[in-house]
């Protein structure tokens, strides 16, 4: 691949926010409007603000504003515009660990983790390095590999210098020991604990150094967001690194939340590792609430964004909050958490949702335009006396235009279902361009409409609707939908 120098690159120990707004700021806002100084928005800059995307808010006050990215999603163009419009900084959701670069002992995969660095490049956005050292996603033949001291030293060493150094040019921040403190405040047993003891952090941190002397490194884990015995290990631990001249720039806090259970203490917890002369990065923000999503709950979790990204947009030293994955369609959340899930501020249909908003004005951005627009109505209905058959679909042109229409669909389950399908027929230079709280494509003039997840498990007599914009040709047809149980 080629890589091209100077690119936006985030340098300079202990510079996190202000090294970044300075590459980064392209409007009119203040550069060091960050922490505690106060911004200026002037009326231009206030327009602007309606339609501005996360990335441009964040860029405008020099803040990371970042997601985690799958390079099987690329191809798909509504999540690469998504990923490319919305956010400054991409992260390996999975691509650039271990198992992915090299699973095989001195042999080395980048095509992967390349299409990403690619795609972050194409699109002038940065790249956070996710990550080097982790017990987990851990090829066997580094886990099983009976090691010395020495051999696994190197091994550390090949890993960190050749990953490090293939993206010296890219990767500005890296992730190089994840996870390395367990749930109890104790080391975590890892090979690299068995074998190295503790020093294994340290030397992770300067075999990345070497590789990279201008990289900027984190430690990085989950359940450190707040003050707790965790966190206080951490804090324990990056002070004595610090103390041994260890590279180490700064740390991440995951942020894998559940809503309505922020911890009061995450400003206070950024502020005591940011006095220490750290940066801290809100890694891999997701706040995942039990479905089915309604409005309340979508709300709940709008003011737990809101609350996050505030102490860190509070804390001058705090560069900024990445969050986990583009859409709620691949957050890994549902597939780990039983019954919980939508926990991204951008839905599984691509809508912008409640928390997407709360992060804009966090941003300096305007609020919601239409909050009663969807998805942030409740997405189900109290029951009424049940059709027949699986279920209903009652379909309604909501608004006309030139050559466009406004449509909505509303599902009523006639038995209890768990997921529903709506098909049915374009009339003639009909064609459906955008559609929420429900999954549709086409195929010629065949249209299917699937539930989007969230409001797929339905009662007998329970309703559900989902809505589209379309173009015609003339006219608008009012077509008649099949609805039928399963997604
Ligand atoms: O989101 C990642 C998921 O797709 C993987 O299956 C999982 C495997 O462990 O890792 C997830 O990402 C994790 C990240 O790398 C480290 N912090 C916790 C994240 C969520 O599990």
């Amino acid at each position: 691949m080629a890589f091209t120098k100077g690119r936006r690159r985030l340098r300079g120990r202990a510079a996190g926010a202000v090294a970044l707004a300075v590459t980064l700021v392209t409007g009119g806002l203040a550069a060091a409007a960050h922490g505690q100084e106060s911004t200026q928005v002037s009326a231009e800059d206030a327009v602007q603000a309606q339609a501005a995307t996360l990335r441009d808010l964040a860029d405008q006050r020099g803040l990371r504003m970042g997601t985690a990215v799958g390079s099987q999603h690329l191809s798909q163009s509504q999540y690469a515009q998504t990923a490319a419009s919305e956010f400054n900084s991409i992260t390996h959701e999975n691509d650039l660990k271990w198992e992915t670069v090299e699973p095989q002992r001195g042999q080395f995969n980048w095509t992967n983790a390349d299409r990403i660095v690619d795609f972050a490049q194409q699109n002038g956005q940065m790249v956070h390095g996710h990550t080097l050292v982790w017990h987990s996603q851990l090829p066997s033949w580094v886990g099983n590999g009976n090691f010395s001291r020495s051999e696994l030293l190197d091994v550390m060493d090949t890993h960190i210098s050749t990953t490090v150094g293939r993206y010296s040019d890219d990767i500005a921040t890296w992730d190089v020991v994840n996870e390395p403190i367990g749930d109890n405040a104790q080391f975590r047993d890892s090979v690299f604990y068995r074998t190295l003891g503790q020093d294994f952090i340290a030397e992770a941190f300067r075999m990345a150094d070497r590789a990279d002397p201008d990289a900027r490194l984190f430690i990085n884990d989950y359940n450190i967001d707040g003050i707790n015995a965790k966190s206080d290990a951490y804090y324990e631990l990056v002070k004595d690194l610090l103390a041994q001249g260890v590279p180490i720039d700064g740390i991440g806090f995951q942020g894998h939340l559940i809503s309505g259970q922020v911890p009061s203490s995450i400003q206070q917890n950024i502020q005591r590792f940011v006095d220490l002369g750290l940066e801290v990065m809100i890694t891999e923000l997701d706040i995942r609430i039990q479905m089915p999503a309604t409005e309340q709950k979508l709300e709940q979790q709008a003011r737990d964004y809101e609350q996050v990204v505030n102490a860190c947009y509070a804390v001058s030293g705090c560069s900024g909050v990445i969050v986990w994955g583009v859409t709620d369609a691949y957050s890994w959340v549902p597939d780990t958490f039983e019954g919980q899930g939508a926990a991204l501020p951008i839905d599984d249909s691509y809508q912008k949702k409640p928390a997407y908003w709360a992060i804009h004005e966090a941003l300096g951005g305007e609020p919601d335009p239409d909050p009663t627009d969807p998805p942030t109505e409740d997405p189900t209905d109290p029951p009424t006396d049940p059709p027949s058959g699986d279920c209903e679909a009652d379909y309604t042109i909501t608004n006309e235009w030139n050559n466009g229409f406004q449509a909505e669909v509303t599902v009523t389950a006639g038995t209890s279902l768990t997921g529903w399908t709506v098909t049915w027929s374009l009339g003639s230079g009909e064609s459906v361009s955008h559609a929420w709280n429900a999954s549709v494509s086409s195929s010629g003039s065949n249209v299917t409409a699937t539930d989007a997840g969230y409001n797929g498990t339905l009662s007998a007599g329970q309703s559900t609707s989902f809505g589209f914009v379309g173009t015609h040709g003339g006219s608008v047809s009012t077509p008649q939908p099949t609805c039928t149980s399963g997604s």
